[in-house]
């Protein structure tokens, strides 16, 4: 199953608060399609997957009460519209029809299991030609971002993409890989429409296809969409303004300090460079098997802090099992400036970057990512 480096693509939204956060059931969706496969995604993991012209599928919603939870309720939108509603599991409903398709329940602790799509038959896909700065791995000396993570062969490909090409990680250069963009923290409405796409991100701040290298594509009808960018240890960030798409490539670069973003303060600025904002260590950690021991993340509080509950620089220590001066070396999400290697104290260690970004000049501030 996989996880993360994602893109996200937003389409219209109206907005409601989260609700009945505190309730501790859980919650998952197995995707039968109609050749015989199965998808499953649980409450953690951001699914990904685009049902072709032809297919259908069973969509089967899961549930395991837990505490404090009040009328669990599971629920299945079309293009952002409610087409199936109904008490918490098991249910399940058929789906063919082209489309968006979004779970999600009330009364769950993430509203989102996920979101999935039937393509159009007739549409061309669209083209994004996005671009970002991550300021962890950004070296100011270079003007480009550092693949020490690729270089080490850290980069885990499976995790990226089923379909990633490992061809592309051979690439050295201004267009290396730096590393995969997980999808932005899906906003915790319903009537969001959310399309993820995983991109790789270059050193030169391109997010190309893993699957062929080229522009990043969505099969949706051509319109209006927000569009949002993230990566695993840095804050994500949207568009302001729907971007029109088509498919013709449109190009949203996060790098362009005029490029618009949703909310206050979404991106670092430094010169004429807008960057996202590194540091967020915190995470769920859900070791898959004894194989994959990778991370997976929530989808709910998506913030920078120093100290506090889930602070990012705890996490750190937790990585280091709480040896201040050990190291660790791999791809771990406290890996905050991408070097290859979680570091509390010292040279080029995690924790600074944290302290530096969380929004003030005191360590108790706290940078709340920018999303609706
Ligand atoms: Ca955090
Ligand atoms: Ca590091």
């Amino acid at each position: 199953m996989k996880t993360a480096a994602l893109f996200c693509l937003i389409g219209v939204i109206s907005f409601s608060e989260a609700q009945a956060k505190e309730c501790t059931g859980s919650a998952s969706v197995t995707v039968h399609r109609d050749n015989g496969e199965t998808e499953y995604w649980d409450t953690y993991t951001n699914p990904n997957i685009v049902l072709l012209p032809g297919d259908s599928a069973t969509v089967v919603f899961n549930y395991q009460q837990g505490v404090y939870c009040t009328d669990p309720q599971f629920m299945l939108w079309k293009d952002g519209e409610l087409i199936h509603s109904g008490p918490a599991g098991p249910a399940s409903w058929d789906v063919t029809a082209p489309g968006f398709y979004q779970t999600g329940g009330s009364g769950l602790p993430y509203y989102g299991p996920g979101a999935f799509f039937i393509s159009q038959t007739a549409s061309a896909p669209l083209l994004l030609n996005a671009k970002a700065w991550l300021e962890g791995p950004f070296d100011p000396d270079t003007g480009l971002m550092r693949d020490d993570l690729r270089v080490a062969g850290y980069i885990p490909h499976s995790y990226l993409s089923a379909l990633a090409d490992d061809a592309l990680f051979d690439v050295t250069g201004p267009t290396a890989i730096v590393d995969g963009l997980r999808g932005a923290s899906a906003p915790e409405m319903p009537t969001t429409i959310c399309q993820i796409k995983q991109g790789l991100l270059l050193r030169n701040g391109k997010i190309i296809d893993p699957s062929n290298g080229g522009q990043l594509s969505f099969n949706a009808p051509p319109g209006n969409y927000y569009v949002a960018v993230g990566h695993r240890n840095h804050l994500s960030a949207m568009t302001q303004l729907p971007v029109a798409l088509s498919a013709q490539a449109t190009t949203v670069d996060f790098r362009d300090v005029g490029l618009a973003t949703y909310g206050t303060e979404a991106r670092k600025i430094v010169g004429n460079s807008a960057f996202l904002w590194p540091g967020n260590a915190g995470c769920t950690y859900v070791p898959r098997s004894p194989e994959q021991n990778y991370e997976t993340i929530t989808y709910t509080s998506e913030k920078l802090s120093y100290t506090g509950a889930d602070n990012d620089r705890d996490r750190i220590l937790l990585t280091l099992f709480s040896y201040t001066t050990g190291t660790l070396f791999g791809y771990t999400r406290a890996d905050v400036n991408m070097d290859g290697v979680a570091k509390y104290t010292g040279a080029h260690n995690d924790r600074d970057l944290i302290l530096q970004n969380v929004g003030g000049l005191v360590p108790t501030a706290v940078r709340l990512e920018q999303l609706p």
